[in-house]
Order: C-alpha cells, then structure tokens, then sequence
C-alpha cells in the first residue's frame, strides 16, 4: 500500500465471536436430571405413545443420530425412535425456569473478555473481542478455546464457537463443527468459505429465496455470488444481490451492541393473592424497578420509557408510561417515576392481581450531564 490512509476493510477489521450451546435444552435436562447423554432425549408435546400431536422442541444429539429435529411432529419422532416400552427415546415435556437460570450463568462467563457483548437469544450470544486479543486471530481461537472449557467446567455444558470478521459469517461458523466445536474464519477465507455452499445454509435465506434461485440454477452461494450484482439483482432484486455479495465479502455488519436484540426490559409480579393494600404493591413495584435497572446495568443500556402494568382482579389490565427527554440508566429517576405514575393512575380500592415495570426506547447510557439536564425540566 502507498499513500497515507489503510483501506477501510483493515481499518474497522473487528474479530467477532459467535457462540451457541449445544442441544440446549435437552442438556440442561440432562445435567439437571442426571440422565444418560446417550440415551435419545426427546423436548416436546406428549407423545401419546404415538398419536400425540405437537412437535418436538429440541433433542440432544444421540435422538438427532435417529433423524429427529426440533419441529419436526412429535408422532414422527415416535416412529423415528419410540419410547418405553418399544424403544429407547425418552419423551419430556420441558422445565420451566430451569434454563433461564443455565443461560445466565453461561452469559456471565462470555461476558467476561469481550469489549462488546450481545446476548442473541437464550443460547447464544455475539462477542466482539478485537482489543481483548489485540486483533490477533489465534489468540482469538486461543480465548474461544478457554471459554468453551470454562463453560463446561463451571456449568456442565458445551458450547460451539465461530470466529469471524461479521456478525452473519460468525452466526455461519458455529454451526460448521458443532457440537463443543470451534471454527475460525479468516477475512480472507471469505470466499473460499462459501464455495458448494448451499444458499440454505445462509440464515435470512429461506425456502421460497431458496428455490426461486434453484428454478434459475443457482444451488451454492459461489454460483450465485459469480453471477455478479447486477445479473443476480435482476433474478433475485437488488436489495438481495447487493447483500449476498457483501455477506460473501465480509462487507456486512460487525456491530455488537445490546440494542440490537433487545427492545425493552421488563419484570412483572403476580401476587398469589390479590392485593388491596397499595402500600404492599408499592413496595413490590419499588423492587421490580431495582431489578429492571439492575439488569439494564449489567447489559449497559439506559432507557428513555418508564411503563407501570396494573391488572386488577378479573384481569382488567392498564398500562401507563412516560418518557424522559435522555435514555438513563439511573435507579432513582426510574423510581420516582414509577411511583408517581402509579400513584396517578392507580384506581384506589380495586384490587391488584399483577404489577409490572418495564424499561424502554433503549439508547447507550448518555453522560452525567443528562441528569442534568433532566432535573431542570
Ligand atoms: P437452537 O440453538 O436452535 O438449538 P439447540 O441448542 O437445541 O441445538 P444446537 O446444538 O443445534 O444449537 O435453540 C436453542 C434452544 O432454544 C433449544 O435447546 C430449544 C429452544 N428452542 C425452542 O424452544 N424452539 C425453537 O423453535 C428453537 C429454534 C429453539
Ligand atoms: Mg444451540
């Protein structure tokens, strides 16, 4: 290179994480349970020795080795491998609360290293981990590596790993040698990546994508991709050709940041008897508020929208908010304005059956000076 300026694609290089357990749920059962790993694990609706008609929500991997999959008709499943007494599937109907709690645990220990954290769903979570590894794609492998023992150590379950300069080609590369595995992907191994790669294997490409560019003759990602902008965008539109190139460039986004998979933050409580003395609701609200702005915190986001839920007794349900000119994260305005909208609202002597509080218009926590500025509206 000459001249003064590094081309943009070194410049904004991100080395980006993408982590997602393994056979989720039916691993927390497992562990929870203290089950056979090798014994078919089927989640899902009740079987009905055959004639149940829901669908399986996961399995672990020795019922996948039978050809089952989540969604797949619970009575497929069956025939695919039955329970007792004909055959060795173990059907359960899943736990409530148990994986929220292995989640957590597992996103504190991810958290950790990375200077960007996204928790993507309840099993997977995107990292950016550029400056932790100083930009170094074997460190970056390296960290992976002790991320995916310390998991398995600390919480008994294994988690697969990509590594990648965006967030799709990450999302793309943990699928590539799971379970428990680890797969890097270089910037410029980009195109090597995709060639006799199916078009499904790319997530935002669906069935009906998929076979309007099968009915053209295009099956791999490299077929479509040499066909060039212009030709793929009069076949597919232009919003789609420009995108696949740049997913198969490394040109799309290396964003990780809380707001881009979270809306809102909220905690509600159902009493087991409903209330009539508001300053007990008072005090549960008050809680609920701590805990939201405890969370907000810990995912570092602040919020510009306050919401208060009241159900009452039958389930006559209102909810009122309120918004503040700047997105804070500071416990105290939050509290005193869920108070006062309860307060105004509450309709006194009815019963209370729920209480809720939620966060929302999330935003990046803005400086000290917004209190600020809040205080002399
Ligand atoms: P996935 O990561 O899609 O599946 P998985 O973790 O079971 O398996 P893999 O090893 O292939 O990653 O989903 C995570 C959990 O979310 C899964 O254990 C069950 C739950 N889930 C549902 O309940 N319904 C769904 O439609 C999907 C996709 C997942
Ligand atoms: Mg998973």
């Amino acid at each position: 290179m000459t001249g003064d300026q590094a081309p943009p694609s070194i410049l904004n290089e991100r080395i980006l994480v993408h982590c997602d357990l393994d056979a989720f749920f039916a691993s927390v059962e497992i562990l929870h349970r203290d089950l056979d790993p090798n014994r078919p694990l089927i989640i899902g609706s009740d079987p009905k020795g055959g004639r149940g008609r829901g669908i399986v929500s996961t399995c672990n991997y020795a019922a996948r080795a039978f050809g089952i999959r989540s969604a797949m008709p619970i009575g497929e499943a069956w025939r695919r491998c039955p329970g007792a007494p004909f055959g060795t599937g173990h059907y359960i109907s899943g736990t409530r609360g148990l994986y929220s709690r292995a989640s957590r645990k597992v996103m504190n220990l991810l958290r950790e290293p990375a200077e960007h954290f996204e928790k993507a769903g309840i099993d997977e979570a995107y990292l950016d981990i550029t400056q932790a590894v100083e930009g170094d794609w074997d460190r970056a492998y390296a960290l992976c590596r002790d991320l995916q023992k310390s998991i398995e150590a600390k919480v008994g379950l294994t988690a697969s790993f990509g590594i990648a300069p965006t967030r799709i080609l990450a999302k793309m590369s943990s699928e590539i040698n799971k379970p428990k595995g680890i797969f890097r992907m270089l910037p410029d191994e980009t195109h090597e990546f995709f060639v006799e790669r199916s078009l499904r294997d790319v997530p935002g490409i669906g069935p009906k994508r998929a076979t309007q560019l099968a009915e053209w003759g295009f099956n791999t990602v490299d077929e479509a991709y040499e066909l060039g902008e212009l030709a793929l965008g009069r076949i597919a539109g232009e919003r789609f050709a420009s995108w696949l190139i740049r997913v198969v460039d490394g040109a799309t986004s290396k964003e990780v940041s809380p707001l881009r998979s979270r809306k809102s933050i909220g905690k509600e409580h159902t009493f087991s008897q409903d209330k009539s003395d508001q300053e007990q609701v008072l005090a549960t609200l008050k809680s609920l508020v701590e805990r939201v702005m405890l969370k907000a915190r810990t995912i570092g986001v602040a919020g510009r929208l306050c919401e208060v839920k009241i159900r009452y007794t039958g389930f006559e349900t209102h909810t009122h908010g309120r918004s503040i000119p700047v997105a804070m994260d500071d416990l105290d305005v939050f509290s005193r304005l869920a108070e006062r909208l309860y307060a105004i609202n509450v309709e006194q002597n009815r019963p209370i059956r729920l209480i809720g509080f939620r966060l929302g218009q999330l935003d990046m926590p803005s400086t000290r000076q917004a209190k600020l500025l809040l205080e002399e509206e």
